[in-house]
């Protein structure tokens, strides 16, 4: 969706108290698609959910779990980190405030609260969010294809590293490029080759099924997808998957000297990480692999 199509922001009231869920919640729904949770436990859990809020408004005291808690948790987790919370509490002490805004709340208003100062509040907070969502889409997107760019890729790969050598499980990385690419481009014209360029970079993204797996473009015609708690038989799996699926796109490429459509060639390659090694190594082994598998043919993967 372009930024000049936006969908009705969600957020999240989050109160012990029903009266107020409703006076609050009377206050916003018109401009917003508005989700209430009782407790600090039901906030965390929609807070995490599939379709996120865009905004938080939480109360301080709730009993089991208050406010404060809640808004340390929300920050603790990278999943839910981005989202603004905005403290709306009975409470009007300097310390208060004060403690709720370290905690990384974005704002904190005082209740009774008065409508027309809420709703602009929210407004602009709002506003800031989809400015910020707006930048993280510009700076990890590939423009050309939509699916991650190498900037969220080498972020993503460091992130996984370090918690694969925390936890010594096994992570995987395949390395991917059009074989005779080139060719494709000098025959059909650099937006032929853009064309191709989509649909293999949607059949690599439509492989991969868990949330954590990340498939990017690197550059030009080369992708890489990385496989977090992957083995390596579940790894050569998939990459056997994506080889199939580039080629059943049966994508003519007339130039191509051996195989007549459009194919890749694949490096896959699996490590359990020792905490002092760089996430480099694990790139260079598929590089390696995938030099491999153009030196045997193309349109295979070595593993
Ligand atoms: P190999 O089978 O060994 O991989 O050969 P190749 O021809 O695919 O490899 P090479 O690296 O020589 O060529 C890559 C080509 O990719 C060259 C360049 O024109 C093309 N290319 C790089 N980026 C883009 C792009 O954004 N759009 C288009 N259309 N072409 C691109
Ligand atoms: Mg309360
Ligand atoms: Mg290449
Ligand atoms: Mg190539």
């Amino acid at each position: 969706m372009g930024p000049l199509m936006q969908a009705q922001a969600t957020i999240l009231v989050v109160d012990d108290s029903p009266e107020n869920l409703q006076v609050i919640s009377a206050v916003l729904k018109q401009d917003y698609k508005v989700k209430v949770a009782i407790n600090g436990e039901r906030a965390l859990a929609l807070a995490s959910a599939a379709e996120p809020p865009d905004l938080i408004l939480l109360d301080v005291m709730m009993p089991d779990m208050d406010g404060y808690e809640v808004c340390a948790r929300l920050k603790q987790n990278p999943a839910t980190a981005g989202i603004p919370v905005l403290f709306v509490s009975s409470r009007d002490d300097e310390e208060d405030e004060a403690r709720g805004l370290s905690l990384g709340a974005i704002d904190y208003i005082v209740k009774p609260i008065r409508p027309s100062i809420v709703q602009a509040r929210v407004r602009n907070h709002i506003e800031l969010k989809r400015s910020r969502d707006l930048l993280e889409r510009l700076t990890t997107q590939d423009h050309l294809t939509g699916i991650s760019n190498r900037r969220r890729f080498d972020d993503r790969l460091h992130l996984e590293w370090q918690r694969a050598a925390r936890a010594q499980t096994p992570m995987s990385l395949i390395a991917i490029d059009i074989d005779h690419f080139k060719a494709y481009n000098d025959h059909y014209g650099h937006p032929g080759g853009d064309q191709c360029l989509i649909q293999v970079a949607q059949a690599l993204a439509a492989c991969v099924t868990r949330p954590t797996d990340l498939v990017a473009r690197c550059g030009g015609e080369e992708f890489a997808c990385l496989l977090p708690s992957t083995d390596s038989c579940g790894a050569s799996r998939l990459t056997e998957q994506m080889r199939a699926a580039v080629e059943a796109l049966c994508l003519e490429h007339a130039q191509s000297p051996t195989h007549g459509h459009v194919t890749i060639s694949l490096g896959v390659t699996t490590a359990i990480p020792q905490t002092d090694e760089p996430a480099q190594a694990l790139v260079d082994m598929a590089d390696a692999a995938l030099y491999e598998a153009k030196s045997a043919g193309r349109n295979r993967f070595v593993a």
